[in-house]
């Protein structure tokens, strides 16, 4: 595909997202007086409203039912699932005064929600006639993260945060569930464009409280894997923490199993990084706040163009695209190429003496940068043409971006050296034992993201660390 070069974007990619964030007006980040917290501005606002919209159709066609749930958890209940709680531990906020009282039961801000929705599906299920449930929330969570914190993609407060939280009656019912929030969530990435890939984490980085984790990965314009979702069975952890049991079908009582799966800021986050490049933004037709913008030359279009663009609004009108017309009479045309390039409008509509004349548009795709002429009657069978190319363009470029930045290694050094160039993610032979994954981590300064999922065999192949037989592969790469 041509286009805008990627250069800077692929350079010195930390600096030309600040530089895209704050320019294209999506997130006001760093400038707040509360580290890891930013602000959406209006342009943004509206990205992240469509990605939500998306986000609750695909769990509400999958009978996912929405709930609010208070930000506020009172200690006791955080604290009920040991295993949980030893997670969180210091990623906790604390309420701790209310007014100039000091409050006698510390409330925690939620940093997820398992233990408060817990408490209340044991007050609201009491048989297996209930089950299946499947419940979810879009809030703020905040955690008191340690490690560097980055504008949406390691934030205190997540304002984007997708969780939902599921009851089964059975372990075969939760597992069935498992496989059901990955599809929901490759069907969330594959209409965004997101590249993936699906890895079991090891057992010392799954989340806490849970039997295991399936995690999304992705590999950022730097090299490094950044995880864009989670899908955790857990078992019966939380709901023989909380006593909630139910009746089953045979009469008997038993407590219930759960999954929970969630999404946050990361997504969007991944959405510009993966399409932009050296111009900005790149955002595909489905999202984007201004599909089409119109440039009249010269400014406000005199005479001829003046009525010829009234003509042209119509038909956009008529096609129903979120379509703006820049009529800014004190910004040259090229500065408003500039401005609605950086924002990333997937196409850009000129229209001139000689385009009234002609009864035509040219057209730029964001994309490409490509221009055509087109004449005004074919206008909305080639803006439904475009978008849908733009789409599939943006999702080819990403997907072959991501294959490009993941790699099997069969030796130590082979590995070390794709780690070491920062070229993304490295799949080595594994014996199952976690001493061998560990000291590779450690040898490689890099983190294990787990176990291709499904199991990939490797047969024939042997764990570089300690000769044995290989089960599998796991996979390290440096990661946000
Ligand atoms: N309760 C479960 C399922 S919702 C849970 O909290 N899982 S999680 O801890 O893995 O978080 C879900 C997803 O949120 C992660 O996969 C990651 O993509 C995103 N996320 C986690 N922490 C942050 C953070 N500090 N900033 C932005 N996104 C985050
Ligand atoms: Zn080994």
């Amino acid at each position: 595909m041509s286009g805008a070069s990627r250069e800077r974007w692929q350079r010195d990619f930390p600096r030309w997202f600040d530089w895209v964030l704050r320019d294209a007006e999506v997130y006001d980040y760093g400038r707040y007086p509360v580290k890891g917290m930013g602000v959406w501005m209006p342009y943004g606002f509206q990205i992240r409203r469509r990605v939500v919209e998306l986000l609750r159709r695909l769990l509400d066609e999958t009978g996912h039912e929405e709930v609010l749930l208070p930000l506020l958890v009172p200690e006791q209940l955080l604290r009920r699932e040991s295993e949980h709680v030893r997670g969180f531990e210091g990623e906790v906020y604390w309420v701790t005064h209310g007014g100039r009282e000091e409050l006698d039961v510390k409330l925690a801000l939620r940093p997820t929600s398992e233990t408060s929705i817990t408490f209340m599906e044991s007050l609201w299920i009491q048989s297996y006639r209930q089950l299946p449930r499947k419940f979810y929330q879009i809030v703020s969570i905040f955690r008191y993260e340690t490690k560097a914190t980055r504008p949406l993609i390691r934030l205190r407060e997540v304002t984007t945060f997708k969780e939902a939280h599921t009851v089964h009656d059975s372990f075969e019912d939760a597992e069935r569930q498992v496989l059901e929030a990955v599809e929901v969530y490759k069907r969330l990435f594959d209409s965004l464009g997101i590249p993936y890939i699906i890895s079991r984490r090891p057992e010392w980085d799954k989340f806490a409280g849970a039997l295991y984790t399936i995690a999304f990965d992705t590999v950022m314009p730097d090299g490094r894997a950044l995880q864009i979702g989670t899908v955790h069975n857990l078992g019966q952890n939380f709901t023989k923490a909380f006593d909630f049991k139910i009746q089953l079908a045979d009469e008997s009582h038993d407590y219930p199993w759960q999954t929970s799966y969630g999404v946050s800021d990361r997504v969007i986050a991944t959405l510009i990084s993966i399409h932009g490049d050296d111009r900005g933004l790149v955002l595909p037709p489905s999202i984007a706040p201004v599909q089409v913008v119109v440039v009249p030359i010269p400014a406000a279009g005199e005479g001829e163009v003046a009525g010829y663009l009234s003509r042209v609004r119509e038909v956009l009108e008529d096609a129903g695209v979120r379509y703006r017309v820049d009529d800014r009479d004190d910004l040259r045309p090229g500065a408003k190429y500039y401005y609605w390039e950086l924002r990333g409008v997937p196409v850009r509509l000129e229209v001139g003496a000689r385009e009234a004349r002609e009864g035509t548009v040219t057209m730029a795709r964001r994309d490409t940068l490509e221009k055509a002429s087109v004449r005004l009657e074919e206008l909305p069978q080639a803006l439904e043409k475009a978008f849908r190319e733009i789409e599939e363009n943006l999702k080819a470029r990403a997907w072959e971006y991501l294959k490009s930045r993941v790699k099997r290694a069969r030796s130590v050094e082979e590995a070390r050296e794709w780690i070491q160039a920062r070229a993304g993610v490295v799949e080595v032979p594994w014996c199952g034992r976690e001493e061998c994954a560990v000291k590779l981590e450690e040898e490689l300064d890099a983190r294990a993201l787990g176990t291709p999922w499904p199991r990939e065999p490797a047969d024939g192949e042997r764990c570089p660390v300690c000769g044995a037989r290989a089960v599998t592969w796991m996979r390290y790469a440096k990661s946000y």
